[in-house]
């Protein structure tokens, strides 16, 4: 199905470009794709891989549903309403939902007991926090590939959940009214251990953490662990680090996940920028598929949504973005794709913009393949490791799409060419991929990637020769 049927709605977004033929080996890799796709999808859920991930992730199903709505808008509209269940009744739509499996993941349902704070709208078993709110921005796009009436009633459906959980964020988690909203554990940000993340982090660790560690008793710890069994050790979190994070959740149910008093607790709380900046676009998109839908946003939560474009330019000094620690106000000045995102809130000054894409384009983030979500230079850069390195689909898709908006169009486009590269020349739909050489790792059947795949491919973009050359012929996945 093309994303062009039915009228545009959402305004900013690029329009599609023109068809362009795919080669026979281009159509095969797409269809590795799809085929990842379908053997993620649980019904009305897509798992963003079969075994590392097998519940629904808010933003993987957003980013999965840009690239279902090439494929079935119908079924795409269902991923985003599937996080509908999961909604709280104060608003909030939790970062899993948990599926009716027994598979195993570290984090489920009873590290969070979140049935003893509250009933999901669906009945459903959740986490107590939250994820980028990429909801109405994938909407948006879903509605571009329906028809008039289906994008209408598909609106309808969503739109008054939707508004829910945007009041929910900023009465939530904004209390101080600053425009931006602040973020109480590192799985909300999606980038679990960037290094602004782990500096917040590290001091929180458990105590029998820190004894071990002083003396050197990590191998202890990493027998401790079961998230790691699938994937090397040394391309996820520490397991201090990891520990850590099971801590502040511990911490997070004892406060009932409820904000206030979680601000008195030693919980590490922060304004991410990224996510900050994901709200501030959807927040645009929220005023189309309200106004749509004929749902009213009531005029204290239209303040706020204004405020936080402006706001997120506080995080800004001498030209680059940083997350901000709430409680101290002090910025947190490591360098990160993270400080790309405003590019996506259409808020950075036209001025900065060249300058950000020369650094996104020099080979601190683009040293063969880009971009690296940490800086090649960075003492922290590790180039297999998770968000310590490594390049994600998702985040250069943001990227590529903000610089669009812009009218960067050959930066967008030599970033999506670049993606495309990476991700054909493995293969496979992996997690993620060293910006050094281009090999894969983490999950090889990850939903997200896949799906932005199709989305590129279906809107135009294409790799270079040189990637398609160097396809592998066998493409089974692992
Ligand atoms: C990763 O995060 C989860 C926790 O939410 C994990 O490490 O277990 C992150 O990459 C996150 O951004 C992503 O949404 C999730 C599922 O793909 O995995």
């Amino acid at each position: 199905m093309d994303a062009r049927a039915g009228a545009a709605s959402g305004g900013a977004i690029s329009p599609p470009a023109a068809e362009i033929p795919l080669s026979a080996d281009i159509a095969a890799v797409r269809e590795t794709a799809v085929a990842v796709l379908r053997a993620n999808d649980l019904g009305d859920i897509t798992r963003p891989s079969p075994t590392l991930y097998p519940h629904q992730w808010l933003w993987d199903s957003c980013f999965i549903a840009i690239g279902l709505r090439h494929l079935d808008p119908a079924r795409a509209a269902t991923e985003l309403l599937s996080l509908l269940r999961g909604q709280w009744p104060g608003g909030m739509i939790p970062h899993v939902i948990f599926a009716e499996t027994t598979d195993y993941y570290h984090a489920g349902p009873q590290r969070w007991r979140c049935d003893r704070v509250c009933t999901t709208a669906g009945g459903v078993q959740s986490t107590g926090v939250t994820q980028p709110p990429m909801i109405a921005e994938a909407a948006v796009r879903v509605g571009q590939a329906m028809s008039r009436e289906d994008r209408a009633d598909f609106y309808r459906r969503l739109a008054p959940g939707l508004v829910r959980f945007h009041e929910w964020l900023y009465r939530e988690r904004d209390p101080d009214d600053t425009g931006l909203v602040t973020l109480v554990h590192s799985w909300e940000s999606g980038m679990d251990n960037t290094p602004t993340w782990m500096e917040m982090t590290k001091p929180v660790a458990p105590r029998a953490v820190r004894a071990l560690r002083r003396i050197n008793g990590d191998d202890a710890l990493d027998a401790l662990r079961r998230d790691s069994k699938e994937v090397p050790p040394d391309e996820r979190l520490t397991s201090a680090d990891l520990f850590t994070l099971y801590r502040i959740v511990r911490e997070l149910r004892r406060s009932r996940y409820d904000f206030r008093t979680i601000r008195s607790t030693f919980v590490p709380l922060v304004q991410d920028v990224a996510f900050n900046a994901i709200l501030g676009r959807a927040n645009e998109h929220l005023e189309t598929i309200a106004a749509e839908a004929g749902v009213r946003i009531p005029r204290w939560l239209s303040r706020s949504m204004r405020r936080t474009r402006a706001a997120l330019n506080e995080l800004c000094s001498d030209g680059v973005y940083y997350s901000r620690n709430f409680r101290t106000g002090e910025l947190l000045r490591h360098h990160t794709i993270a400080g790309f995102l405003p590019l996506y809130a259409g808020v950075v000054p036209e001025s900065q913009v060249d300058d950000m894409v020369d650094t996104l384009m020099s080979p601190r983030y683009w040293a063969q393949y880009g971009i690296a979500s940490v800086p090649t230079d960075d003492p922290a850069f590790l180039p297999r490791c998770y968000w310590q390195g490594p390049v994600w689909v998702n985040m250069n898709w943001l990227i590529a799409d903000g610089l669009d908006r812009y009218g960067r169009t050959e930066a967008a486009a030599a970033i999506r060419r670049n993606t495309l590269d990476v991700i054909v020349s493995s293969g496979s739909m992996y997690e993620y991929y060293s910006p050094l050489d281009g090999s894969g790792a983490g999950s090889n059947r990850f939903s997200w990637t896949a799906a932005l795949l199709v989305d590129m491919l279906d809107n135009g973009a294409r790799p270079t020769s040189r990637a398609q050359a160097a396809i592998p012929t066998t493409r089974t996945p692992a």
